[in-house]
């Protein structure tokens, strides 16, 4: 059974308790998703961890992959006395969700990970460190409803620390941003005020930028598998291989997940607006109101390009992932469109059928 919690350092909230009302019952009891594996998911309990399973009407009732049950969700329970499995309900209502479109063809979203109050992103002080990719992981981010935070992780590795950081500010919108070294056990005092009692931090990453490693150091012992020092690469091995909420002692939550390859988002073309706020400002210097800094003349945010106020390589940067949003809202348009098209179609075959009686 494993320890004890109480809901309250679960995360737990009026909110929570709210949307659980209607479900309680006697053999049925809130809890909160921290590790899925193979479709069998562990819950944390008042009554401590429970193996469990998906009930097969929420399985029936589930029409896309996100309708699933993820790592740190709220979950109706159902634990009946003398049974050992128990069964996932219902998923309570999510407060906020880091989400990324499945690869592939298929339109369709992942949820990364529920009900989380701040996701570290974090990127190498080593090969890893890419300004462009942190950009498209704070398109993510911001739309989450989550809080980002930016964590430059093997600072024992880099020389130019404070440079890097200031690097990375000037592309994060806000997001703070923190230098940590694992391995010399600095930086991680700004980390607490993210890991208070009952709060919840998702990290997310590269594979081998350290993120197992990171939240070992916060539980204060190896709790995780981490990649082998001898002979690791900056490029990774994907050793986490699923995600997995952890408690820390001092009581935040911290969800551990397997290295990103590439996170195709899944958002909408406004969400790039809001994670590039130095160029939502110089538009409105645009000679055209709805300018969007293609070939328009009189682009204030292609002149900023040019003299040097803004860096090219981010516009390039702001004008791909608008692209690539755009793209993706008009799959989803156009799928969007031809289940209207399927639903009127049944609906106008039925008002024939229904037609001659009324004649
Ligand atoms: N120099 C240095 N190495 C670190 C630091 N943190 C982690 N590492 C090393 O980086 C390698 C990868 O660490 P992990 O914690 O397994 O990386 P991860 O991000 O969890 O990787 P995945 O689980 O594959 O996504 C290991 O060899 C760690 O020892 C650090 O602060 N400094
Ligand atoms: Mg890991
Ligand atoms: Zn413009």
């Amino acid at each position: 059974m494993g320890p004890m919690w109480s809901l309250d350092a679960l995360g737990w909230n009026d909110r929570c308790a709210r949307a659980f009302a209607p479900l309680a019952g006697p053999d049925t009891l809130p809890g909160r998703v921290s590790l899925e594996h193979r479709h069998i998911y562990r819950v944390l309990t008042g009554r401590g961890e429970l193996p469990a399973r998906v009930a097969g009407r929420l399985r029936h009732q589930a029409l896309a992959a996100a309708d699933y049950p993820v790592v740190g969700d709220w979950v109706a329970l159902r634990a009946r006395p003398g049974e050992l499995r128990t069964t996932i309900l219902a998923i309570l209502p999510r407060a906020s969700r880091f989400s990324r479109k499945v690869a592939g063809e298929v339109t369709s979203e992942q949820v990364v990970a529920a009900n989380i109050d701040t996701v570290f992103l974090a990127m190498g002080l080593d090969g890893d460190f890419n300004l462009r990719r942190i950009e498209r992981y704070l398109v993510a981010a911001w739309e989450s409803g989550a809080r980002p935070v930016v964590l430059l992780t093997k600072a024992d590795l880099a020389d130019d620390v404070t440079a890097r950081v200031r690097d990375v500010a000037a592309v994060a919108s806000g997001a703070p941003v923190h230098a940590t070294s694992a391995r010399a056990q600095s930086g991680l005092e700004a980390l607490a005020p993210y890991l208070e009692a009952g709060r919840t931090v998702a990290l997310l990453g590269s594979s081998g930028v350290g993120k197992s490693t990171l939240i070992n150091r916060l539980v204060g012992r190896e709790a995780l598998r981490t990649a082998d020092v001898s002979g690791f690469r900056s490029r990774g091995r994907h050793t986490t291989t699923h995600r997995e909420l952890v408690v820390l002692p001092g009581g935040g939550l911290v969800i551990d997940t397997p290295g990103l390859r590439e996170l195709r988002l899944w958002e909408e073309p406004g969400a790039v607006e809001a994670a590039f706020t130095d160029i939502d400002a110089l538009a409105g210097g645009c000679r055209f109101a709805d300018c969007r800094h293609d070939t328009e003349p009189g682009c204030a945010v292609h002149a900023a390009a040019a003299d040097g106020r803004l860096a090219p390589d981010r516009l390039a940067s702001y004008l791909k992932l608008r692209r690539e949003t755009e793209y993706l809202a008009g799959r989803q348009d156009h799928l969007a469109q031809l289940e209207h098209k399927r639903k009127w179609k049944a609906i106008s075959k039925a008002i024939r059928q229904i037609k001659p009686d009324r004649a």
